[in-house]
């Protein structure tokens, strides 16, 4: 019998990614300022291990041979994003020339190696000057933001024709302000909410300024979208799954597609809601060419309203194929979540721009890294994403988390997502058997059942 051939489209984009945080080190060289992540990991208790970026990947010196890299594991695109600090150290005001010339040469390189750069603006390392006037809980962070989007966009914005204003909103308000287990590390559901009110406004201001400065540029914005399965067919535990889903997936999707902030979520919050200016909805709903999704896992959730005595058995099961963030390996949920935002919601063009698993990994006595559960998890993703396709959901690319190991925020580096690689004690990266089998798909445009 014939091998099953999953083909791709022609002008599929192959990618990976990272983040500036997670990878450049170089925390505070050439007049970088200091950012929220480097006061949370700095402070003590914060960051598992005490570990912090000030190295990280050291990706900020040793960028050109990372670049090689890049390009020797066959990638079309590269995702990265920018460091705020690094371009205006104070949040606003002076441009560090040294900051956005280090991205310069990034892309001038990348372009070189014919790799085409997927630029997100914030991914979650705000000036810690701008925390101190109120950070993302406050509105006059939007005018900031702005302006660091219209000075990035105006130094790249001839080269750089794929623009992410920001990665996971959810996370930078919820986890940073209301769970506080990311920087700024606060507790208080009240800022969370106005925090992702000011991250949306702030995205739907820069997208016109981004337009303008990047002529036919393609401007999205990245949701992590998690599908919540209720843990059994009683009311409660569909009503807090209802919930769930509103509290992560539909409070972005419904305000960035024209619908507001989802009715039931804001009776839900009552007098927690943040006030909302006339011209803040339609300036959050501006049309954008895509959607870029980060898919790891699903959910599966119970109501904690009534005891388990009382509520029906559970009918869903998690399954046992769990990563090491604990998080189960469900690839249908990512084929579910694209025909969401395809059918539902109507987004012309989707990027997975984040999709992949954290595993324990080891140098074998050969010096190499055989990683067979990351491979069968990216393929058995991929074959998802090619069922979309099928179905006529426009998917247009698939970005790798991550291109190598590196800072998993309140983890530290104890969990490693990369197709790559790194002994931290050395910087020396070792391409895992994934990237390589990564590197075939990518030739081949195609998955091949084995
Ligand atoms: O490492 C993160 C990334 O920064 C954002 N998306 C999820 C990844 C894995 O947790």
């Amino acid at each position: 019998m014939d091998k099953k051939k999953y083909e791709f489209p022609k002008d599929f984009i192959w990618g990976a990614a990272t983040a500036s945080y997670q990878i450049e080190g170089g925390w505070n060289e050439d007049g970088t300022g200091e950012s929220i992540w480097d006061r949370f990991s700095h402070t003590p208790g914060k960051v598992q291990d005490g570990d912090t970026g000030d190295v990280a990947c050291d990706h900020y010196h040793r960028w050109e041979d990372d670049l090689e890299m890049i390009k020797k594991l066959g990638l079309k695109a590269y995702r990265f994003s920018v460091a705020w600090p690094r371009v205006l150290p104070n949040g606003s005001g002076m441009v560090s020339e040294a900051g956005l010339d280090f991205y310069n040469k990034l892309v001038d390189c990348l372009l070189k190696l014919d790799i085409e750069p997927y630029i997100t603006l914030y991914h979650w390392d705000l000036p810690q000057k701008l925390q101190d006037k109120g950070g993302w809980p406050s509105r006059d962070i939007v005018e900031p933001f702005v302006e660091y989007a219209d000075i990035v966009t105006r130094a790249l914005g001839d080269r750089v024709k794929n623009w992410i204003t920001f990665n996971e909103p959810w996370v930078s308000a919820f986890v940073g302000y209301e769970q506080g287990r990311h920087a700024p590390g606060h507790t208080h559901r009240g800022e969370a909410l106005a925090a992702s009110h000011h991250l949306l406004l702030s995205h739907g201001k820069a997208v016109p300024v981004i337009r303008a400065n990047s002529r036919d540029a393609n401007v999205g914005i990245t949701l992590n979208l998690t599908p919540k399965y209720p843990a059994s067919p009683s009311i409660a535990d569909r009503d807090a799954a209802t919930w769930d889903d509103g509290y992560l997936n539909r409070w972005f999707l419904d305000p960035l597609t024209g619908r507001g902030y989802p009715a039931d979520m804001v009776e839900s919050f009552g007098d927690l809601m943040f006030p909302i200016q006339p011209g803040d909805m339609k300036a959050i709903s501006v049309p954008l060419d895509f959607i870029g999704v980060n898919y790891y896992t699903r959910n599966i959730v119970r109501s904690d309203k009534i005891s388990e005595a009382e509520n029906a058995a559970p009918t869903i099961i998690r399954g046992d194929e769990i990563t090491e963030m604990d998080w189960e390996v469900y690839p249908e949920g990512l084929y579910k979540t694209l025909g969401r935002l395809y059918f539902d919601y109507d987004f012309p063009v989707i990027h997975i721009t984040e999709n992949g698993a954290a595993f324990v990994d080891t140098v074998n006595a050969d010096g190499e890294v055989d990683d067979p559960a990351r491979l069968s998890y990216i393929e058995r993703h991929l074959k998802q994403v090619h069922r979309a396709i099928e179905a006529g959901i426009p998917v247009k690319g698939y970005f790798a988390w991550s291109l190598m190991d590196n800072f998993e925020w309140g983890f530290g580096y104890s969990k490693r997502f990369g197709l790559v690689y790194v002994d931290y004690e050395t910087q020396k990266r070792i391409i895992k058997s994934s990237a390589k089998w990564y590197r075939e798909i990518i030739a081949k445009n195609a998955v091949e059942e084995k």
